[in-house]
């Protein structure tokens, strides 16, 4: 089973700033833990500060890949065009946020992603990752 996992901007600097909302992991670190947990899964991990880099990974893994797990962080809330390329794309997807995005301010509470996703997972910090592996695992 071949796995993409895909965070945008800004989450790049998990474990090193605002560890109260994101907590102290880096995500090197977490992602090395999470290849351990499911030795059976290839998995692929990209991050990007740039939309239009985003939107050409989306499309580069959206069809050949078994599952996609997003976290596209503030471009969430702003981006018709990362919500149009996982509308696009073949391969199912599920959204995840590390912080609970409905419990912040109210600009969180839209997402241009979540009625294209299979599903989404917020606040349940780094294991909603996990957690959305575990979903495509039983699928
Ligand atoms: O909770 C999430 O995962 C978010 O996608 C994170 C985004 C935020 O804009 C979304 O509303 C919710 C922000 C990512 C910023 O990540 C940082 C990590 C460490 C230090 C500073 C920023």
């Amino acid at each position: 089973m071949k796995i993409a996992i895909i965070n945008g901007p800004n989450l790049n600097l998990l474990g090193t700033r605002e560890t109260s909302i994101y907590g102290a992991q880096t995500f090197d670190a977490f992602f090395e833990s999470l290849k351990q947990k499911f030795p059976t899964v290839e998995f692929h991990y990209f991050q990007s500060n740039i939309e239009g880099e985003l939107v050409d990974e989306i499309q580069r893994v959206g069809f050949s890949y078994d599952g996609l797990i997003i976290n596209p962080a503030a471009y969430t809330h702003t981006s018709v065009a990362i919500g149009d390329a996982i509308a696009a794309i073949k391969t199912p997807v599920i959204e995840v946020h590390i912080s609970n995005i409905f419990g912040r301010e109210d600009f969180r509470k839209l997402s241009h992603v979540s009625a294209k996703s299979i599903g989404v997972i917020s606040g349940l910090g780094l294991k909603g990752y996990a957690l959305a592996v575990e979903y495509f695992q039983q699928d």
